[in-house]
C-alpha cells in the first residue's frame, strides 16, 4: 500500500475511477497522540489528540483538497475557485499549484491569520478580499462557480466531504475501534459531517464496531448552530471559525442527532486557555480555531458530561505556525539585552 498518498490508500472507500489522478502532497496518515495533561485534568481514562496540522499545508482542509481538486482535472477544469476563512484557501492554491490549475480566492477582508495568507500568495493564487464576513465570501464565489468562471472547492462540494471522511478512518485504524466521543471545532460544518459519514461507513464495513458520539464546538460569538439562526456579525478570536451560516447546518445537526452527542458553545477565554494548554502541556502547538474541541472537552468534562466515557479523541484541525499573532498574544514583549551572561541572568530572573 503506498503510505504517501490518500487517494491510492482510501481509493474504495472515494468516488474515484482509474482515470481519476493520483494526486498528492502526503495527506493523511496524521499523528493520534496520546495527551496525559488533559487526561489527569478530566479524569477521563484516554484522551487522544489527531493532529491534524501535520498534513501538508498545516490543516485537515488537505484531506477533502486533494480528491476534489483531482475531481476537478479529471472533469477538465482549468481553475478552482473558495471562499475561505484562510485554511481552505492555502490547501487549495497549493493543490492547484500541485495540478497545473489556477486558483482564485475570495476571503473576509483583514480577518485572515498572517500565515495562510502567505501561503496562498506563495502558491501563486489570485487573492480578492472582500468587506463582510466569510458568509459574504461564499456567497460571491457561489455565484462566481454558478455563472460557470471556476470550479468550487469549498466543502459544498462533495468530493470534499468524502475525501475528509478519512481522518474517521485513521482514528478506527489506529485504535482498533471508533472512541466513546469525538470533540471537534465548527466552523462551516463540513467536517463534522465528513467525520460522522467516515465513523458511518467505519462501522458499516467493518472497521469499528461502535460510532462515537459527536461533540461539536462553536465560539460563543458565532454559533449559529447552539443558537439555531444565523449570525449576520460572527466575531471570535478564533478566525477560522467566525462563521455565521455554516453550508453544511444539516449535516452537523445529523451528527449530533443521530450519534447522540451535541453541539455547544466555548467562549474565546476557553478557546485561548486550552489554545495555550495545548502547546504548553501536552506540547501541541494548534491555531485557536483547533482548541475549541479541547475546550469543549473540557467544558463538558467539568459539567459531568463524560462520565460514562472510557476514550475520547479531540481533533486538532490546524497548525499553529499558520497564526503567529495569536502566539505572540500569549506573551509580553521579549526583552532585549546586551550579549553578556550577567545581562540574559538578569533579564531572566
Ligand atoms: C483550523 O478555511 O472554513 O466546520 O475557509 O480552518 O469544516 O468549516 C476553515 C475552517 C476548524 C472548521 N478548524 O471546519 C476555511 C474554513 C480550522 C479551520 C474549521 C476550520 P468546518
Amino acid at each position: 500500500m503506498p503510505g504517501g498518498s490518500l487517494i491510492e490508500r482510501y481509493a474504495v472507500h472515494l468516488p474515484v475511477s482509474q482515470r481519476t489522478p493520483r494526486l498528492t502532497l502526503g495527506e493523511g496518515a496524521t499523528p493520534l497522540v496520546r495527551a496525559a495533561a488533559l487526561e489527569r485534568e478530566t479524569g477521563i481514562p484516554e484522551v487522544w489528540l489527531k493532529v491534524e496540522g501535520q498534513n501538508p499545508t498545516g490543516s485537515f482542509k488537505d484531506r477533502g483538497m486533494v480528491v476534489a481538486v483531482a475531481k476537478a482535472v479529471e472533469a477538465g477544469a482549468r481553475v478552482v475557485l473558495c471562499a475561505s476563512t484562510g485554511n481552505t484557501a492555502a490547501s487549495a492554491a497549493a493543490y492547484a499549484a500541485r495540478a497545473g490549475l489556477a486558483c482564485t480566492v475570495v476571503l473576509p477582508a483583514g480577518q485572515v491569520a498572517e500565515g495562510k495568507l502567505a501561503q496562498a500568495i506563495a502558491h501563486g493564487a489570485r487573492i480578492v478580499a472582500v468587506r463582510g464576513p466569510f458568509d459574504a465570501a461564499l456567497s460571491v464565489v457561489r455565484d462566481l462557480a454558478s455563472a460557470g468562471e471556476a470550479t468550487l472547492v469549498n466543502s459544498v462540494n462533495p468530493h470534499r466531504i468524502e475525501g475528509q471522511k478519512t481522518a474517521a478512518f485513521e482514528i478506527c485504524e489506529t485504535l482498533g475501534d471508533a472512541p466513546d466521543a469525538l470533540f471537534i471545532p465548527v466552523g462551516n460544518a463540513g467536517n463534522i459531517t465528513a467525520y460522522w459519514r467516515g465513523f458511518v461507513e467505519a462501522a458499516r464495513s467493518g472497521m469499528a464496531r461502535q460510532r462515537p458520539r459527536m461533540y461539536g464546538y462553536q465560539a460563543a460569538g458565532a454559533a449559529p448552530l447552539v443558537g439555531g439562526a444565523p449570525v449576520p456579525q460572527p466575531e471570535t478570536f478564533a478566525t477560522a471559525i467566525r462563521i455565521g451560516n455554516p453550508a453544511s447546518w444539516s449535516g452537523a445537526i445529523a451528527a449530533r442527532d443521530e450519534s447522540g452527542g451535541a453541539i455547544d458553545a466555548v467562549t474565546d477565554a476557553e478557546i485561548r486557555d486550552a489554545y495555550a494548554f495545548a502547546a504548553r502541556c501536552e506540547g501541541i502547538f494548534c491555531e485557536p480555531a483547533s482548541a475549541a474541541s479541547i475546550a469543549g472537552l473540557r467544558k463538558r468534562a467539568r459539567g459531568g458530561g463524560l462520565r460514562d466515557v472510557r476514550r475520547v479523541v479531540c481533533v486538532l484541525t490546524g497548525n499553529g505556525m499558520k497564526d503567529p499573532e495569536s502566539a505572540r498574544s500569549l506573551a509580553g514583549p521579549i526583552p532585549e539585552v546586551d550579549a553578556t551572561i550577567d545581562a540574559v541572568r538578569r533579564a531572566l530572573a
